[in-house]
């Protein structure tokens, strides 16, 4: 499922300047390409000015080379490995495990190297529909494209403490604004995130990644099952979300970053399951 060739790490981003034009057969490191001009762009966000300090979550212009060296990797797949065991320090510098991508500098992402995000997949058959799988979608405030309601893992936090925030924030503003029903779908909502299934962790071809800092995540998969008043719960956009809603899962859905690969994935891991289930 990790992507062998990037595509959207090559494309526009609304906050970005143009990159330099990388075709399929120059992507790879392993091809020499001698002419090779990448922009430099790091986003002015991530910089301290006179009146305000840069984002705490931001590394400095600067790092030091074995801070570096021992930066968790997870495009390796399951295996997490250091920058340095994972070979992917060129000079002392980042470089993008997939390969190029027109820019170098951080552009909007706060860290030199990886960048870790962790994304609820949250799934249910449609009760009008029961055969039609569907899963928790946003709607991107920065790019307007239907996305996982994932984000970054913050310092200090775990992969599931995020998964579990994240969902919250982004697909379930309803809890900020109703107390009453808060304490009870919280307690549920903590229910349904004790129990994820593994389904991704690695590189993430995100329209943010440069050649020397990218997008890696974990995602993890929570099915809610007919009946339960969860596959009902009220759906709303907060954070960087703009809305929140239960979308069809079909051939072809186009979803931000990898995220439709992911989803993919889960639903044919589900038919396989539904599959032996039948055959017992
Ligand atoms: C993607 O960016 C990840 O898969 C995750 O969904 C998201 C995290 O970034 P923010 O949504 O916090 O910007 O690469």
């Amino acid at each position: 499922m990790a992507p062998v060739l990037h595509r959207r790490a090559r494309g526009a981003h609304p906050a970005y300047p143009k990159r330099s034009t990388v075709s399929d057969k120059l992507t790879p490191w392993r091809v020499v390409h001698a002419r090779y001009a990448p922009t430099v762009f790091c986003h002015p966000s991530l910089l301290a000015t006179a009146s305000k300090p840069k984002p705490a979550w931001a590394d400095d212009v600067v790092v030091p080379l074995k801070a570096l060296q021992s930066r968790i990797t997870w495009s390796r797949g399951r295996r997490s490995l250091t920058l340095k065991a994972a070979r992917l320090l060129v000079d002392g510098t980042p470089r993008n495990p997939v390969g190029r991508t027109g820019m170098v500098g951080r552009g909007l992402l706060g860290k030199w190297g990886p960048n870790h995000a962790a994304d609820p997949i949250v799934t249910r058959y449609d009760p009008a529909r029961p055969t039609q799988l569907q899963v928790v979608t946003i709607k991107r405030r920065d790019t307007g494209e239907d996305a996982l309601p994932g984000g970054m893992v913050d310092a200090g936090q775990t992969v599931p403490s995020t998964l579990r925030d994240e969902f919250k924030q982004e697909a379930l503003r309803t809890l900020e604004g109703n107390p009453g029903l808060s304490a009870e779908l919280e307690a549920r909502i903590d229910r349904l995130f004790d129990k994820g299934r593994p389904v991704y962790q690695g590189y993430v071809d995100d329209p943010r990644n440069t050649d020397n800092a990218w997008m890696e995540t974990q995602a993890v998969h929570f099915h809610i099952s007919p009946g339960d008043p969860m596959a009902d719960m009220p759906l709303a956009g907060g954070d960087d979300a703009v809305s929140a809603t239960w979308t069809d899962v079909t051939a072809g859905m186009r979803l931000y970053a990898s995220h439709a690969a992911w989803v993919d994935a889960v639903k044919v891991s589900m038919e396989r399951r539904a599959g032996m289930r039948a055959r017992a």
